[in-house]
């Protein structure tokens, strides 16, 4: 921490605040029922989020259902992506996609796809893309550890590396994909391994924001320079289930607290405060802020309208495709 500024370190600490108040909310709001089908909350996982979209400022984003911190730290309105959970007309995919399909090709984010790692080929298109095009920014997916199973994995990592795509693989291991711990379907926790012989690839501490952006800024200089795709394994937790109509009854206690007491917001300021590089007034206002910020996201979302019936059958088809190479 002490290499980065101190505004670097607020930027972290807020958006990462935001985040877990963006989803607490959420959560209160599904409770009440205003918010439907499938919610899944990142709240625990948040350094990986602000961390990776801090470092990867340009470029594309391709990422799964667990998405809404990521959105925020993309740049995506909170109160955009709140009527989106709503189901509201003014939300970010205007209403129709939800908590998993959030979508804003005006921050290059193609993300929440709901099949586990469906989204990697597209990320690999994409990057290949961008390779032929001459671009230097290239592409960024995220993905959990369940992920790594898929033959859709296997084959983004070796086609990525064969042709050395501009691409950053970025998983997030918290260890269970729904109550399937990765010990009981992968022959190692440890994932890295799964792609050190095709790319550099390196486990990191997902739970310290400041060391996921380091990792992230140094992958992103590797593909900038054609040098081919990159893997980064954060290690990281869940504290809620897998999504609202999970209680998360297949982990310990024990296992739930050591990773609390690496919380990544808390332990943000704690290290922050004792470098004496933020003050207490900063952390203060941050929180109030954020507060703010969500409140007036839900405020938001419950004055915007349902979508009208016609929108049904609207952007079911491409009517305009834009960078298409011919
Ligand atoms: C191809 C496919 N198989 C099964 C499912 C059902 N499913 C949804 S989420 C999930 C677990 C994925 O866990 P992980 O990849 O570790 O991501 P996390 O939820 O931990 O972020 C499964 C099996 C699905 N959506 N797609």
């Amino acid at each position: 921490m002490n290499s980065l500024s101190s505004t670097k370190v607020e930027k972290f600490y807020y958006l990462m605040r935001l985040g877990r108040e963006f989803e607490l909310a959420a959560k209160e709001e599904y409770m009440k029922g205003n918010i439907a089908g499938f919610l899944h909350l990142d709240i625990g996982q948040e350094a990986c989020s602000v961390g990776s979209m801090q470092a990867f400022d340009k470029g594309d984003v391709f990422t799964h259902y667990r998405e809404h911190v990521l959105a925020i730290a993309r740049g995506m309105e909170p109160k955009l992506i709140m009527a989106e959970l709503f189901g509201k007309v003014t939300g970010v995919s205007r209403g129709k996609g939800g908590s998993m399909h959030l979508f804003d090709p005006s921050l290059n984010f193609y993300g929440g796809d709901a099949i586990v790692a469906g989204h990697l080929p597209l990320a690999t298109g994409c990057a290949y893309a961008r390779k032929i095009q001459g671009e230097k920014a290239g592409v960024f997916t995220i993905f959990g550890d369940g992920a790594t199973n898929a033959g859709a994995f296997f084959e983004s990592i070796n086609i990525a590396a064969a042709w050395k795509l501009p691409l950053i693989f970025f998983v997030e291991n918290n260890y269970y994909a729904i109550g399937t711990r990765i010990g009981w379907v992968s022959p190692f926790e440890e994932l890295y391994n799964k792609a050190k012989n095709f790319m550099p690839a390196k486990r990191i501490d997902g739970m310290n924001v400041c060391e996921v952006y380091k990792a992230v800024m140094e992958a992103k200089e590797h593909i900038e320079n054609s040098l081919g795709p990159y893997f980064i394994e954060a290690e990281t937790y869940r504290y809620e289930g897998h999504s609202m109509s999970d209680n998360g009854k297949y982990r310990s206690e024990e296992e739930m607290d050591i990773f609390k007491s690496r919380d990544p917001i808390e332990n943000l300021k704690k290290e922050a405060l004792r470098l004496g590089i933020v003050s207490q007034e900063y952390f203060d206002s941050a929180d109030q802020k954020a507060q703010e910020v969500v409140q007036e996201a839900v405020e938001f979302a419950a004055a915007s309208p349902e979508p009208n019936l016609k929108e049904l059958y609207e952007d079911v088809y491409c009517k305009e495709c834009t960078n298409v190479i011919p």
